[in-house]
């Protein structure tokens, strides 16, 4: 029945949403608190992140039990009294899977340090050279290398991501099996699907040495391949059991692998999250910002658009700087932010919201390094230190990129705490929460938040904004037009991603427009956004 073609989905990142119990951190029952603001919002599905047990090295991307809820996050029973809360209130509940790697607490990977033990091949252990080289020239995600000695078993496992996330070896069948087992259980519990983050570069062909690249060497041996699609048809079987639902996030892909990943007929995933979008203000690499040139995006969009059958729709997300900051303007806040949800609820695919996207929170206002805490700036602090990258550049690189930007607590309210803790928050609330917050928008009809809200309704109500194709009719330098057409339905979208006035030529009844015009010439006034009939 495909519900999730009709669905906009919110994403939470449990540790900053709610704090039900003053120890600053965000956490299940607090979240079941929120539920009927959920609803009132308007979204369908909630994407969770990981809530499993886990050391928090990566925060919950490191799973040390894939069947036990993080304590900080509560109980067993309080994610079940959730998947039914929501279930009352029509929200389906997605799980992160993360199964790329575990952490090194899991006690899968305490005894694969005894090669004796039948846990022995679950990762890729390697011996390194007698001079100390490491198994192979890879390097990591997170700006490090990708290979870490045990001294307990005498050998080196590998890390794509932080030291404490182990991959997972699935060229050993066990392993798969396990994977297979942990979807259902979850199932079982009756959640709707899950979010397989990284889900592209599971299989490893070979670990030999790989190509030297400025970045992610040795990638060629698992963007993408062909084990991995084994992988996830398998996966898909035991989804299709229980009618549920799989995004994948992918990472470097491109349109006709993701179509590989997403194609109806090959029975792996819906639907992915490609990046493309995402590095059109970067150059190579995340830390390495260029400008950001509208016209860049529009025809990146616009092309995914129109390449693959559905997409997953995101301009946040707990990995990403906030969108307005980045791709809007923070003096023209409010306009820029309706903008840019009106871009967000009117492509084609299945929208992506990300906490706090909604009252159009913005980048963290710390000042030191002290203040972050995400292992990735962390370790990219260090690296940019190894090249005597100076002080202030440093800061300057890391505070524009860092995912902390993302990761600040929901603001609720302008008091102290932000209505999200009364306790001392696990990271900075930004002191914009004084303005930016939901207390103040939910009373102010003009708002951002009640601006989504509005959207949202219209999206439900209106089948060519969920169903139909699209159609590109303009990507320039400030502006994006594009419609939507179902049968007789056409549906005009003007953005002009401008402090400027632009003119278009489309025409039509105005359904929307963020300054609340009724009739519509052509012209579009600095940041406005309008929705043509
Ligand atoms: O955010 C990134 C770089 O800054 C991405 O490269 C990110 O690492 C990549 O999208 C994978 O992300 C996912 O897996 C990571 C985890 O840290 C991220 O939070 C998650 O979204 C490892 O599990
Ligand atoms: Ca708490």
């Amino acid at each position: 029945m495909e519900w999730w073609k009709d669905a906009v989905i919110y994403q939470i990142y449990p540790r900053s949403f709610q704090d039900s119990n003053g120890d600053g951190i965000g956490d299940i029952p607090g979240i079941i608190s929120r539920l009927d603001y959920l609803q009132e919002l308007g979204v369908d599905a909630v994407w969770l992140s990981p809530v499993y047990q886990s050391p928090n090295a990566d925060n919950g991307y490191d799973i040390s039990d894939y069947r036990e809820i993080n304590p900080e996050y509560g109980t067993m029973e309080d994610m079940e009294r959730l998947i039914a809360e929501a279930g009352k209130r029509g929200i389906r509940i997605i799980m992160d899977l993360v199964i790329n790697h575990t952490s090194t607490s899991h006690y899968w990977f305490r005894r694969s340090r005894d090669k004796t033990s039948q846990y022995a091949d679950y990762y890729y252990w390697r011996k390194g050279g007698a001079d100390g080289t490491l198994p192979n020239n890879w390097t990591g995600f997170f700006g490090e290398e990708c290979w870490e000695f045990d001294p307990e078993r005498c050998e080196y496992y590998l890390h794509l991501f932080a030291k404490s996330q182990a991959d997972l070896n699935y060229h050993n069948p066990a392993v798969l099996e396990e994977v297979k087992d942990i979807l259902r259980f979850w199932l079982r519990k009756g959640v709707a699907g899950f979010r397989c983050d990284v889900i592209n570069i599971l299989w490893k062909d070979s670990l030999e040495n790989g190509k030297k690249q400025l970045a992610l060497t040795g990638s060629e041996h698992y963007l993408s391949l062909e084990g991995t699609h084994e992988i996830l048809r398998e996966l898909r079987e035991v989804l299709d059991e229980y009618g549920a639902f799989a995004v994948g996030e992918t990472v470097f892909v491109s349109p006709e692998q993701a179509r590989a990943l997403c194609g109806r007929e090959r029975k792996e995933l819906d639907m992915v999250f490609s990046f493309e979008h995402m590095e059109c203000d970067q150059f190579l690499l995340k830390w390495f910002k260029k400008r950001f040139r509208p016209k860049v995006f529009f025809q990146c969009l616009a092309k995914w658009q129109k390449e693959l059958e559905w997409n997953a729709i995101y301009l946040e997300n707990h990995d990403q700087p906030r969108s307005i900051p980045r791709f809007g303007s923070e003096t023209r806040w409010k306009e820029s932010g309706k903008l840019l949800a009106a871009l967000a609820l009117t492509l084609k695919g299945t929208p992506f919201l990300y906490q706090g996207q909604e009252i159009g929170m913005l980048n963290f206002d710390f000042s030191r390094m002290r203040q972050l805490n995400d292992v990735e700036s962390k370790n990219v602090e260090r690296v940019l230190r190894k090249f005597h990258i100076p002080q202030k550049l440093r800061w300057k690189i890391i505070a524009r990129t860092s995912r902390d930007n993302a990761r600040t607590p929901f603001q609720w309210t302008g008091e102290e705490g932000a209505g999200f803790t009364k306790g001392r928050p696990w990271l900075g609330i930004n002191h914009n929460c004084a303005s930016i917050n939901l207390a103040q928008q939910e009373s102010d009809p003009d708002s951002i938040w009640n601006w989504y809200r509005d959207l949202l309704k219209l999206r439900r109500d209106s089948e060519v904004l969920r169903r139909g194709d699209f159609a590109l009719l303009e990507a320039g330098e400030q502006v994006f037009v594009y419609q939507r057409i179902l049968g007789e339905k056409r549906l005009s979208v003007a953005l002009n991603f401008s402090g400027e006035q632009a003119e278009v030529s489309c025409r039509g009844k105005v359904i929307r427009s963020n300054y609340g015009r009724e009739s519509f010439d052509g012209k579009l006034d600095a940041w406005e956004a309008v929705i043509l009939e």
